[in-house]
């Protein structure tokens, strides 16, 4: 068996990592504005998650320089989109994920009207898409709540934020809705716990009372406004498609020692819970008692378990980069990886960022989420962040990031080869942009190079690396040569 011919390639960035032009076009502050890079961290140690402040926020804000602030610079998308769309275009894509930055339309999160140069720019920017052939897949929102609303009422933790957000996201629907068929509510929804202000717009020292309470109301709060704005969708582009998007941080048991399967089944409760809701419309019962024991309690009001139930997602995707491993033994080694802490597995390797190399888990994971929920999948990120070196001949040669797409690749074929419904697949990110954990260029993941370092020296050009023709040619046999 083969991919369908209407599977989908192509690649994924976010706003604030690749666009750049913080301030240009009437945008307001987002919380990535703040994200501060941090040089000689060994690169394990990187967190998306840092304690931030009050006083921490004012003093960046008030900081104009962007050298420390990568995010704000991004790769210079807004203003380079025409050229880089071209260059994805020459490598066959088919779809491009890109987010839209909720600040770009309201600049506070809370006028009443759009503002109009952002809407421009969008509309611009899936024109020329369409025009290409590159069907748009749109996350509303990725990693960039609206700094005042974080300022104001720690943004998702407020039941107010979920009408802003339904305003925010109407008006998507009415100016782009002609243009976007394929639409992602939250990002990596399940990672507010793990980094509450980058998702959620939650400054932990504000908080009243418990910080993981105001998570999972925040996250019962996103749950509502994905559900409405599905709803929403549905009446008025009844032909377009919704997802929810997880994190899949599978993870596998040490060893077969039952308290550590019983270990994982515990970890996998969480990890399923927001598919679960998403998707299978309810919140699971068992990890509502398992938040109960840590004294979490879910805010339902009046209509969300109706809206909830009647209004689950289209499609399910998800990020995938690695696996987890679980022990009870508190003497087995752990690993730092930069996006969450597990036991480390003897039989993989790891990124010199701590991220633990599986593809099988890419075929693991995949199985797991059709045979759980039955709704088609789409692999919305999978890379490798690696530094790559620009050789004498002024080429990037870069035959570990082939390697790791043709494992992948393999073990993706195979899934679907055994009956996985699966949409399509957007590597992350077809091009060189700002990492969101470390704030880094130089944790490189395209297939394309852009020349500037960490502190943003450079001159910006685009450079194919050798993976580009190889992502071209897989292309174009449509998985078959890999
Ligand atoms: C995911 C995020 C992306 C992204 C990617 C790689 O968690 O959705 O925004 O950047 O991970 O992570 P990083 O950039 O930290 O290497």
């Amino acid at each position: 068996m083969a991919l369908s011919d209407s599977f989908l390639w192509g690649g994924a960035l976010a706003a604030n990592q690749a666009e750049g032009a913080w301030r240009e076009g009437g945008r307001g502050p987002a919380v990535s504005d703040i994200a501060k890079y941090r040089p000689n961290v060994d690169p394990r140690e990187y967190a998306i998650h840092h304690a931030h402040t009050v006083e921490s926020i004012t003093a960046a804000m008030a900081d104009d320089d962007e050298t420390y602030y990568p995010k704000r610079r991004g790769i210079d998308f807004y203003h380079r989109y025409p050229e880089d769309l071209a260059l994805f275009a020459e490598m066959g894509f088919t779809v491009l994920r890109v987010s839209i930055a909720w600040t770009r339309l309201y600049p506070t999160g809370e006028e009443t009207e759009p503002n109009e140069e952002g809407i421009a720019f969008y509309e611009g920017l899936f024109t020329e898409m369409r025009r290409l052939g590159i069907e748009p897949l749109v996350t509303l929102s990725h990693y960039d709540p609206p700094l005042a609303l974080a300022l104001k009422n720690n943004c998702w933790v407020d039941r107010g934020t979920i009408a802003l957000f339904e305003r925010f996201a109407r008006t998507c629907f009415e100016r782009f809705g002609h243009l976007v068929k394929l639409w992602l509510s939250f990002n990596e929804i399940d990672g507010i716990v793990r980094h509450p202000l980058t998702s959620g717009g939650i400054i932990e020292e504000t908080v009243e009372g418990s910080i993981l309470q105001a998570c999972y109301t925040a996250l019962h709060h996103q749950f509502v406004a994905s559900a409405s704005v599905t709803r929403m969708l549905r009446e008025m582009w009844p032909e377009s498609q919704m997802g929810c998007m997880l994190t899949m941080l599978k993870t596998y048991p040490l060893t077969c020692h039952p308290d550590d399967i019983a270990a994982t089944q515990a970890k996998d409760r969480l990890l399923y819970l927001c598919t679960d809701v998403q998707a299978g419309g309810a919140y699971p019962r068992l990890a509502l008692n398992a938040l109960a024991r840590q004294g979490v309690e879910i805010p339902f009001a009046e209509g969300d378990a109706e809206l909830l139930r009647e209004h689950p997602v289209d499609f399910i995707s998800l990020s995938y980069y690695m696996t987890l491993a679980e022990s009870v033994d508190p003497d087995a080694e752990r690993t730092p990886g930069n996006t969450v802490l597990g036991v480390k597995n003897p039989y993989l390797e790891s990124s010199e960022w701590g991220w633990q190399i599986d593809p099988v888990g890419l075929r693991i994971s995949l199985i797991d989420l059709y045979d759980r929920y039955g709704k088609p999948l789409f692999i919305v990120e999978n890379g490798l962040g690696m530094r790559d070196e620009l050789t004498a001949d002024g080429r990037i040669h870069d035959p570990y990031r082939i390697d790791y797409f043709r494992a992948h690749f393999r073990e993706m074929i195979r899934a679907v080869d055994e009956g996985v419904e699966l949409m399509g697949y957007t590597s992350w990110a077809p091009i060189d942009i700002i990492s969101a954990s470390s704030s880094q260029i130089s944790k490189r993941y395209g297939f394309i190079h852009v020349d500037l370092d960490d502190l943003g020296q450079g001159s910006g050009e685009r450079r194919r690396k050798d993976s580009f023709w190889w992502y071209q040619r897989v292309i174009a046999t449509n998985g078959a040569d890999l």
